[in-house]
C-alpha cells in the first residue's frame, strides 16, 4: 500500500509470537483454498455438461462439492475472521493479547480443519457444508467441525479481557469502530453456533457413531439454519467493518457518518438470527404461520445493508470530491480504481459493486411467495455467490495480502496483477451468476451434476435450452479460476521473495484506519448489554414456537443415506 497512504498512521509492535500465530492463520487457509478453487471449477465443467461422469479424477462429484463449500465457506472464512479480529483487537485496543490462548485457538482450528479433511477427501463425508441429515458422515467430520467451532470461541473469548481492560482505562471514549464491528461479528457467532453445536453434539454425533439408529431430520435441519443464516453475517460483518473503516481511508477520503455505521453493526447483532426458517419454507412439519414470521424477520435484516450501502457511497462520495472529482455524478471517476499504489481499493470496491445484486436477489429469496420460485434452483448459487464469494471472498483475500504484506515487511511483487484479480473475478461472477439466475428461474436444478442426465444429449431428460447458459456459465467460471491462480501467484511469490527485514526484526503495524467526518455522540448505540439483550428475546420469540412444535410432533427419525443412492445406509 502507498506508504503515503499509511504516513500518519499509528504504528503498534506486533510480539514475534502473535505474528506467527496470525501469518499461519492467513496463508493455512488460502493454501486449502487451492483445492477449494480447483472444486469450483470443477462444478461449473460438470455442470455445463462437458463431462457425463460422476467423477473425476477420482473425485466424486459431492465429494468435490462438500470440499469446495467447507473450504471456501467455512475454513477460509472462520480463519479470517479470527486473525483478522486478532488484529484488529490488538491494533485498536493497543493491549497485547493472551498469547496461550491465541495458540490454543489457532491449534485447535487447524486440528479441526484437517480431520474434516480426512473425512471429506477419503470420501467418507459427501454431506455438502450444509451437512443436514439424512446425509450422513464420518464421525471424524463432526469431530473436526467441532474443534473448529470451539477453537474460534477461544479466540473471541480471548479478546473479552482486553476489551474490558480497555474500557477501564478508558472509561468516556467510545470503544473503536472496527472492534465494535468485530466483537458484533462474534456476537453474531456465538448466537449461531450454540445450535448447531447441539445438533451435531446431540444428533449427530451419536448417529454418527452407531449409538442411535436414526435422526430427527426436521429439528437437525432447523438447528442448522438457526445456525446458517446469521452465518452468513458472520462472514460479512469483517467485510462491513472493512467498509466502514478502511476503504473511506484507501479512497482518500473519511467516513461519512460514525453513528450510521454503530447503528448497523447493532442492528445486525438483533436481527440476524431469529429469521431461519427462510431456508425451510418448502420444509414440511413446520407451521407456515412461523415461515411467514421469519419472512417479515428478514426484510428486517436487509435494513443495515440498504443503510451500509447509503453511507459507504456517501464516504465515496466524500473521497472523490477530495480527489478533485466534481459534478452530480462525474466524482464517480475520481475513485482510485486500477491504482496499484492503493491495490485494495478495487478488492473492496468490486465486492460492493457485485453485492449490489447479491442483496436484491436475497430480497427475492426471502418474499414467501416468490421464495417458491426460485427455492433449490441454480438461482441460489447464482445469489450466494454474488454474497459469499462477492464482498465476503474479495475483502478478504485483500485483507489476508495486506496483512501478509504487513507481518513479513516484504514488498509487493507484480502490482498491476494484483490490481486485476478483484476485477477478473467481478466480470466473471457477474457472468457465471447472470446466467445462473436465468436458468435457475427456468428451473434448472442446484447441487446437481449435470452432466449425467439433464445436460447429456443421450439422456431422455436432457434440456437442450440449458445448454448454452451453462457452456457462458463455465466461461464465468474460468475467469474467476484465472483471477485465483494469479491472486495465488502472486501471493506465494510474495512470500518467497526476500523480505526488506528480518525475520526476527520488530514488526510494526499500520492499518488503514479512516477518520470520521460526523462523529456524532448518541450514546444507545454505544453499549451491546441492550442489543444483545434484545436479540436473545427476539431468538425466543422466533424460535420458542417452531421448536415446540418440531419435538413434540411424532417424528419417526431417518437412517442414514448417501448423495448417490436413494436406499438408506445401513447403521450399525
Ligand atoms: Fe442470502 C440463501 C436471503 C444476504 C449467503 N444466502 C443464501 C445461501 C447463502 C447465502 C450461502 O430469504 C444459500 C444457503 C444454502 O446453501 O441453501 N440473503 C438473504 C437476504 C439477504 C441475504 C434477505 N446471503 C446474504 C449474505 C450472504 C448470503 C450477505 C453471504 C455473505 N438468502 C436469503 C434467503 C435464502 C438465502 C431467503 C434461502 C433461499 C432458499 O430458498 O433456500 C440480505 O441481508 C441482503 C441485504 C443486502 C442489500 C445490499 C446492500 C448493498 C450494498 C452495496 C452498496 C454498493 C456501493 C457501491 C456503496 C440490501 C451494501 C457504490 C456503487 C454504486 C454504483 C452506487
Amino acid at each position: 500500500m502507498e506508504l503515503s497512504l499509511l504516513k500518519e498512521e499509528a504504528a503498534i509492535q506486533i510480539e514475534s509470537s502473535l505474528k506467527r500465530v496470525v501469518l499461519i492463520e492467513l496463508v493455512f487457509p488460502v493454501v486449502l483454498l487451492i483445492f477449494g478453487i480447483y472444486h469450483g471449477l470443477m462444478q461449473f465443467v460438470y455442470r455445463s455438461g462437458l463431462i457425463h461422469e460422476s467423477s473425476f479424477a477420482h473425485i466424486d462429484y459431492y465429494q468435490g462439492l462438500t470440499a469446495h463449500g467447507v473450504i471456501n465457506a467455512i475454513v477460509f472464512t472462520t480463519f479470517f475472521a479470527i486473525a483478522f479480529g486478532n488484529i484488529i483487537v490488538r491494533y485498536c485496543l493497543k493491549l497485547p493479547l493472551n498469547m496461550k490462548m491465541t495458540w490454543a485457538s489457532a491449534i485447535l482450528m487447524i486440528g479441526g480443519t484437517l480431520s474434516t479433511a480426512i473425512a471429506i477427501f477419503s470420501g467418507q463425508a459427501s454431506v455438502l457444508y450444509t451437512f443436514y441429515p439424512p446425509l450422513k458422515a464420518h464421525p471424524v467430520f463432526y469431530f473436526g467441525l467441532v474443534a473448529l467451532i470451539v477453537g474460534s470461541w477461544i479466540g473471541f473469548f480471548n479478546w473479552i479481557p482486553n476489551y474490558l481492560r480497555w474500557r477501564k482505562l478508558n472509561p468516556s471514549v467510545k470503544t473503536p469502530l472496527a472492534v465494535v464491528g468485530i466483537f458484533t461479528s462474534f456476537i453474531v457467532w456465538m448466537i449461531a453456533t450454540l445450535p448447531v453445536a447441539y445438533e451435531v453434539i446431540v444428533l449427530l454425533l451419536p448417529w454418527s457413531l452407531g449409538l442411535v439408529p436414526t435422526v430427527n431430520v426436521v429439528l437437525a435441519r432447523t438447528l442448522f439454519w438457526f445456525f446458517g443464516h446469521p452465518l452468513v453475517y458472520f462472514w460479512i460483518l469483517p467485510a462491513y467493518v472493512m467498509y466502514y473503516t478502511m476503504l473511506p481511508k484507501v479512497a482518500g477520503g473519511k467516513l461519512y457518518t460514525d453513528f450510521g455505521a454503530r447503528l448497523a453493526f447493532m442492528w445486525f447483532i438483533v436481527f440476524s438470527s431469529p429469521l431461519g426458517l427462510h431456508h425451510q419454507f418448502t420444509e414440511p412439519g413446520i407451521n407456515s404461520s412461523f415461515k411467514f414470521f421469519h419472512s417479515i424477520l428478514t426484510f428486517l435484516i436487509a435494513f443495515p445493508s440498504f443503510m451500509t450501502a447509503f453511507v459507504v457511497a456517501a464516504s465515496l462520495e466524500y473521497a472523490a470530491r477530495k480527489n478533485g472529482g466534481s459534478g452530480l455524478f462525474a466524482w464517480w471517476k475520481k475513485l482510485p480504481y486500477f491504482d496499484s499504489e492503493r491495490w485494495l481499493f478495487g478488492y473492496l470496491f468490486c465486492g460492493l459493486l457485485i453485492f449490489i445484486f447479491g442483496g436484491i436477489t436475497g430480497i427475492v429469496n426471502a418474499s414467501y411467495s416468490m421464495n417458491r420460485v426460485v427455492h433449490n434452483t441454480a438461482w441460489l448459487p447464482a445469489h450466494f455467490h454474488m454474497t459469499v464469494a462477492g464482498p465476503v471472498f474479495l475483502s478478504f483475500i485483500g485483507m489476508t495480502l495486506f496483512l501478509i504484506l504487513q507481518l513479513t515487511g516484504k514488498e509487493l511483487k507484480f502490482k498491476k496483477l494484483t490490481v486485476s484479480v478483484p476485477w477478473i473475478w467481478m466480470v466473471g461472477i457477474f457472468i457465471s451468476s447472470g446466467s445462473t439466475f436465468v436458468t435457475g428461474l427456468q428451473g434448472m436444478p442446484r447441487r446437481t451434476n449435470l452432466g449425467l442426465g439433464l445436460l447429456d444429449p443421450s439422456s431422455p431428460m436432457y434440456h437442450p435450452e440449458w445448454l448454452t447458459p451453462s457452456v457462458i456459465a463455465l466461461f464465468g467460471g474460468i475467469l474467476m479460476t484465472l483471477a485465483m491462480v494469479i491472486y495465488f501467484f502472486v501471493v506465494f511469490s510474495t512470500l518467497l521473495a526476500k523480505s526488506r527485514v528480518k525475520w526476527s526484526d520488530p514488526i510494526f503495524l499500520k492499518l488503514p484506519m479512516s477518520e470520521v467526518l460526523h462523529d456524532e455522540s448518541v450514546t444507545w448505540v454505544e453499549n451491546f448489554t441492550p442489543w444483545i439483550v434484545a436479540a436473545v428475546v427476539a431468538v425466543v420469540i422466533a424460535y420458542g414456537p417452531p421448536l415446540y412444535q418440531i419435538l413434540n410432533d411424532k417424528n419417526p427419525g431417518s437412517r442414514g443415506f448417501l448423495p448417490d443412492s436413494p436406499a438408506a445406509v445401513e447403521t450399525k
